[in-house]
């Protein structure tokens, strides 16, 4: 069974003024689907066909270029498409948003410290934050397609909240303004559905 990129839940003009509608098209239908098919090109007739994509980021052999790019690629967009919605912004309650307050002391300073991991990676690469065994929050970043749930990365446990820091992700409306890209981001966040991975990977 190949990977298939998830559809997407809203409409590609839904994140405006957020994110533009050329550039969700160009991202989701461009690049996201490149790194699936590559990805799939990748795995077919190896051993890590059939495997979760999950299973083989774990397992990674991190000298696999195609896999580690285009596996991680499918995975990261994945998540970043599911932790954004036309009706996102705000803040998380509940036991996520106790558990940002204990890590990071607020929610203002937890938005601080994220935006600086996102503006802080030098050229493409992501920013996260990922919840360990036990509940315990980490912010950190990757370069290229790398993310936390790969070995020996420098960021560990699983990925909750993804944010894209390639040019590609934002140029058309932001070009070197990578700033009010990572500002704008928290407009759309859609807490809901980082609280529910939040509760289900501690
Ligand atoms: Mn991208």
């Amino acid at each position: 069974m190949a990977f298939e990129q998830p559809k997407l839940k809203y409409a590609f003009d839904a994140l405006e003024p957020n994110i533009d509608k050329e550039t969700m098209e160009i991202h989701y239908g461009k690049h996201h689907a490149g790194y699936t098919k590559k990805l799939n090109a990748a795995v077919e007739g190896t051993d890590l066909e059939g495997k979760t994509i999950e299973n083989i980021l774990m397992n990674l052999d991190k000298s696999n270029s195609a896999v580690r790019n285009n596996g991680g690629g499918f995975f990261n967009h994945n998540l970043f498409w599911e932790v954004m919605s036309p009706d996102g912004g705000g803040k998380p309650s509940g036991e996520l948003g106790k558990a940002i307050e204990d890590a990071f002391g607020s929610f203002d300073a937890f938005k601080e410290e994220f935006a600086k991991a996102a503006a802080g990676q030098f050229g493409s690469g992501w920013a996260w934050l990922c919840v360990h065994e036990g509940g315990k929050l980490e912010i950190c970043s990757t370069p290229n397609q790398d993310n936390p749930l790969m070995p020996g990365i420098g960021c560990g446990g699983t990925p909750i909240l993804g944010l894209d820091v390639w040019e590609h992700a934002y140029y058309l409306k932001y070009q070197n303004k990578r700033p009010e890209y990572i500002d704008s981001f928290f407009n759309v966040i859609d807490w809901e559905e980082v609280a529910s991975k939040y509760a289900k990977e501690k």
